[in-house]
């Protein structure tokens, strides 16, 4: 997931606000460009302020969203199979902070792994890191502070360490991306944890719509909150005047493009600034804000194949809703 640094979010607002001086630069040129498209768009990572971080938690403990507690079920099943395969002193490399239960039933499967979480925000990293090591205190932890979208230099081994080496991937972040970022992704990935690697990683699959849509637009709101909490936020940190009660969360099921968008609809049509700059919107008019891209086990493997991975053992949980596939690395170059 792409968290970034806490920030004080308890005043939404919807009233112009002075540019708050520590705007990032790359949310603000993020959201004049999104907006300014025919489909106004902004990219899903803005989501994850520190409101967002909880309200994100809070949407994995609603009824309707089963990926989080289906793959909770699954890693406690299988990781012991994982270890058992791998070694249980393998090195562990995680893509993202590693602050879930995810990560802790991983490691207790792997009492003597070198756990190396990868995070571009050092503040997560350094609160997941405490918390880890609290609970495993002979756990070696090797943070490591960089965008893991590229590829990543990890640290050199250290003495004693074993030279099998494990990615992690859960929660089915991988879908959050377009097939075609997802291999990008999956190849880097490839590189960071070289030929012999292996990587455990979570999926989410493609089932009746209704279910999906109803995992994206749950009966308490939380999910329309966490959506509607990027419109607080271009207001707070970017001087926003966006009427934030005149749009509703929508969730719809994309059967072409194979996923669920999340996008923010304009009630009537508007007038807002963002920055100093003047943007409209007519009654329907939309803010795509989210892709979840959804999988069919035959086109997990291709998505797989395609950056170098070969499967070696796909989970199920009995309704077949996700996936955890544990693959190798493959031996042959990838053409870039
Ligand atoms: C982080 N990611 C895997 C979640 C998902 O299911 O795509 C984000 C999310 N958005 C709304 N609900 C959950």
């Amino acid at each position: 997931m792409y968290f970034t640094a806490p920030r004080n979010d308890e005043n939404p607002t919807v009233g112009p606000l002075a540019r708050a001086p520590e705007a990032d630069p790359a949310f603000r040129a993020d959201v004049l460009r999104g907006l300014a498209q025919t489909q106004k768009a902004v990219p899903a990572r803005w989501f994850y302020d520190m409101r967002g971080s909880q309200l994100f938690e809070a949407i994995t403990q609603v009824p309707e969203y089963y990926p989080t507690r289906t793959e909770t079920a699954l890693l406690q099943a299988h990781c012991p199979a994982v270890a058992e395969r791998i070694g249980s002193d393998a090195r562990v490399v995680e893509f993202g902070s590693g602050s879930s239960i995810k990560t802790r039933i991983l490691l207790k499967s792997m009492p003597r792994a070198t756990y190396v979480p990868i995070d571009i925000c050092g503040e997560f990293l350094d609160e997941a890191c405490a918390a880890l090591q609290g609970l495993f205190p002979a756990l070696r932890i090797v943070p490591v502070e960089a965008n893991f979208m590229n590829p990543v230099h990890l640290p050199l081994r250290q003495d004693g360490e074993a030279r099998s080496m494990l990615g992690f991937f859960p929660g089915s972040t991988i879908g959050n991306l377009t097939p075609e970022a997802a291999v990008d992704l999956l190849r880097s990935m490839r590189e960071t944890l070289g030929t012999n690697a292996h990587l455990l990683i979570g999926i989410d699959r493609v089932k009746d719509p209704q279910r999906l849509t109803a995992a994206y637009d749950d009966a308490q709101g939380v999910t329309a909150l966490f959506n509607l909490n990027l419109l607080q936020r271009i207001n707070r940190e970017l001087g926003g005047s966006i009427p934030v009660g005149e749009f509703r969360h929508v969730s719809r099921w994309n059967p072409l493009a194979s996923r669920v968008e999340m996008h923010l609809e304009a009630r009537r049509a508007i007038r807002f600034e963002v920055d100093g700059q003047p943007f409209r919107m007519e009654g329907g008019e939309t803010i795509h804000t989210e892709n979840c891209h959804k999988y069919r086990p035959g086109e997990m493997r291709v998505l797989l194949a395609a950056s170098g991975w070969r499967e070696l053992e796909h989970w199920t949980d009995p309704q077949g809703d996700f996936s955890l596939i544990l693959a190798k690395a493959d031996g042959a170059r990838q053409e870039p």
